[in-house]
C-alpha cells in the first residue's frame, strides 16, 4: 500500500502532538491519519528515555547492564568492546597503541555536537546488539528539566547488586558524593538557559559566543572554542561528576563510566530541544565543512563505517530513533526561555571588559591550591561608575566571567566552585544566588581561557542589591565535603596539582 503521508509530515504530526498544543482528540482528522499510517511507519525508530522512566522497568535496566557487562568481556582490540569505544574518546596515558578512530573526540569547536552524536548512534548498536534486547535503546539523564533528577540515578550507585553479582554501571572512579547519592548537581551547574537564547550554531572568532561553538575547517580534539551549551551543562556535569580524578573529568577517561553516555544522550537531546525554538536556531547546513567532513566509526558488526554532518541532522529519518519528550519538559522549556531573545546579534560585537583583576608587572601568576582564594576585580573605566549597581540592569547582551591562560594537570585537579561577590563569613553553597558554576577545565586546552556564562547570576545579585560596591569579588572554593571524605579514605594519595592563570576578567557583549 503506498502512503499518502509522508515520514516527515507523520513526525511533524508526532512532535506536534506530543508537545501537548492540542490533544488528539480535538482534530479527529489528524488523529485518524496518525492511527492509520503513522504507527506502521514509525515502528522501527528506537524511543531514548528519560532514565527516570526507564528504570521503572526491570526488564530494561537488566537489558543495559546486561549489554554492558558483554561489551566490557571482549578483547580491547575488538572495535565492538567497551575498552576500543572508550578510547575512541580519548586513550589513557599509559596507552602506545594507536588504533583505528581511537582518541578522534571533537571538542571545543562546532564538531563537537555532530561528532558526539555519531558517537553514540553506533555505540547504541554495539550495545543494543550486545544486549540481546532488539528493542533496547540508550536513556538519558535528564538533570536539566527536573530538580529532583540531579542525583545520580540510582541503578549507577551500588557496585552489587541484590543478588551479589557485579553492577555494570557503577564504576568507582566518580566523586564520592556522586556515587553515594548525596550530590546534586546545582542549577547553575546544569542551566541551559543561556547556551538556548543564543540563536547562532556558530560563531568565527575568539571572544564571540554560541549555541554550537567556533567554526573550524576540520575536526578539534581539543578546541578553544567551545559553544555555551559544551560549556554547561556538559563539562560543568563532566567534572562535578568525576570530582577531582574520577574518569569523567578527565578526556581520556570519560567514555569508561557507563554515565557518559546518558549525560551525552542528554546533550544531544538538548540540541533537538534548541532547534525546536525556532527563531533562526539552524544546524550549519550551509557550511561544507560541518556537512561533509567524515569521521570514522565501527558498527555492530566491527565494521568500519563513515558519517558526515548532512548525514545526521534529522534524528528520526536518518538515524532512527527520537527522544520521549514530555509536555511538562516543555513547558518548563518555554518559561524559562520568557525573557527574550537577547543574543542574534551580540555574537558580532567585540566583547567589552568591564572588571579585572590589577594586572602586575612581574607577570605573577594568581594559584589556587586547596584553600579558598578571593579575588578583587576592579573597574578599570570606570571613573565612579559602578557598572554593577541596580540602575545599570543589564537587559540586553550577556556577562562573561574569563578566567585567563589557565594551567591545570588534566588527570588531577580540583573542580572549584566559582561565586561571584560571596560576601565574607557566608558560607559558600552552591544553591546560593552567588554561585555560579565550577572551573570545569574538561577538555580545556592549556594556557586557553575559561569562561562562564554569568548573566543570570550578575542579574539576580542585582535584583537583590548585592552588587553594589567599588569591586566585584570571585571566589574559588574547593569543593570542601568531597575533599574531606577523599583525606579520610586515603584515595587524595596524589595531591591535587596546583591550578594557576593569569588574571580574571568579566566583560559583556552588551
Ligand atoms: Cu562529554
Amino acid at each position: 500500500m503506498s502512503s499518502s503521508l509522508s515520514r516527515r509530515e507523520v513526525l511533524r504530526l508526532l512532535s506536534f502532538l506530543s508537545a501537548g498544543a492540542a490533544g488528539v482528540g480535538t482534530i479527529p482528522l489528524i488523529s485518524e491519519l496518525f492511527a492509520s499510517k503513522a504507527t506502521a511507519q514509525t515502528s522501527s525508530v528506537y524511543v531514548r528515555e528519560n532514565i527516570a522512566t526507564f528504570m521503572q522497568s526491570p526488564t530494561k535496566i537488566a537489558a543495559l547492564r546486561r549489554g554492558i557487562q558483554v561489551m566490557q568481556s571482549r578483547s580491547d582490540t575488538n572495535p565492538t568492546s567497551w575498552i576500543y569505544q572508550a578510547n575512541m574518546h580519548g586513550i589513557p596515558s599509559s596507552e602506545s597503541r594507536r588504533l583505528t578512530a581511537w582518541r578522534t573526540c571533537n571538542h571545543g569547536s562546532f564538531f563537537f555536537f555532530p561528532w558526539h552524536r555519531m558517537y553514540l548512534y553506533y555505540f547504541e548498536r554495539i550495545l543494543r546488539q550486545a544486549s540481546g534486547d532488539p528493542t533496547l535503546a540508550l536513556p538519558y539523564w535528564n538533570y536539566s528539566d527536573f530538580p529532583d533528577q540531579r542525583t545520580l540515578p540510582e541503578p549507577f550507585r551500588n557496585p552489587l547488586l541484590s543478588d551479589g553479582s557485579t553492577n555494570s554501571l557503577y564504576v568507582e572512579q566518580r566523586a564520592p558524593g556522586i556515587n553515594q547519592g548525596t550530590t546534586a548537581l546545582a542549577s547553575a551547574e546544569v542551566s541551559y538557559e543561556g547556551a538556548f537564547q543564543r540563536t547562532n550554531f556558530f560563531h568565527t572568532s575568539s571572544g564571540q559566543q554560541s549555541f554550537g561553538g567556533r567554526r573550524v575547517t576540520s575536526g578539534t580534539h581539543r578546541g578553544s572554542g567551545g559553544g555555551l551549551l559544551e560549556g554547561r551543562p556538559h563539562n560543568q556535569v563532566h567534572v562535578v561528576v568525576g570530582g577531582n580524578s574520577g574518569w569523567m573529568r578527565q578526556v581520556e577517561m570519560a567514555a569508561r563510566d557507563p554515565i557518559f553516555w546518558l549525560h551525552h544522550a542528554n546533550i544531544d537531546r538538548l540540541w533537538e530541544r534548541w532547534l525546536l525554538l525556532g527563531n533562526g536556531r539552524v544546524n550549519p547546513t550551509n557550511d561544507s565543512d560541518w556537512m561533509s567532513d567524515r569521521f570514522t566509526f565501527f558498527d555492530e558488526n566491527a565494521r568500519q563505517v563513515t558519517l558526515r554532518g548532512r548525514d545526521i541532522i534529522n534524528i528520526v529519518q536518518q538515524l532512527n530513533y527520537r527522544y520521549d519528550d514530555a509536555p511538562l519538559g516543555n513547558q518548563i522549556l518555554m518559561r524559562g526561555m520568557s525573557n527574550a531573545e537577547r543574543s542574534s546579534q551580540a555574537t558580532t560585537m567585540t566583547p567589552q571588559l568591564l572588571a579585572t583583576t590589577p594586572t602586575n608587572n612581574q607577570q605573577m601568576l594568581i594559584e589556587l591550591r586547596e584553600a579558598p582564594v578571593t579575588l578583587n576585580l576592579r573597574f578599570p573605566q570606570s571613573q565612579g561608575v559602578r557598572p554593577f549597581s541596580s540602575s545599570r540592569t543589564i537587559t540586553a547582551g550577556s556577562v562573561t566571567l574569563n578566567v585567563e591562560k589557565v594551567e591545570y594537570n588534566p588527570r588531577n585537579s580540583i573542580p572549584y566552585e566559582v561565586y561571584v561577590n560571596l560576601p565574607q563569613g557566608v558560607p559558600p553553597d552552591r544553591n546560593s544566588p552567588y554561585y555560579v558554576g565550577r572551573l570545569a577545565l574538561f577538555a580545556h586546552p592549556q594556557k586557553a581561557t575559561f569562561s562562564l556564562d554569568i548573566t543570570e547570576t550578575v542579574r539576580e545579585l542585582q535584583r537583590l542589591n548585592l552588587i553594589t560596591g567599588d569591586s566585584i569579588s570571585v571566589t574559588f572554593v574547593p569543593p570542601g565535603g568531597e575533599m574531606h571524605i577523599m583525606q579520610r579514605t586515603d584515595r587524595a594519595r596524589e595531591a591535587p596539582d596546583v591550578v594557576r592563570f593569569e588574571r580574571v576578567t568579566i566583560t559583556t557583549t552588551n
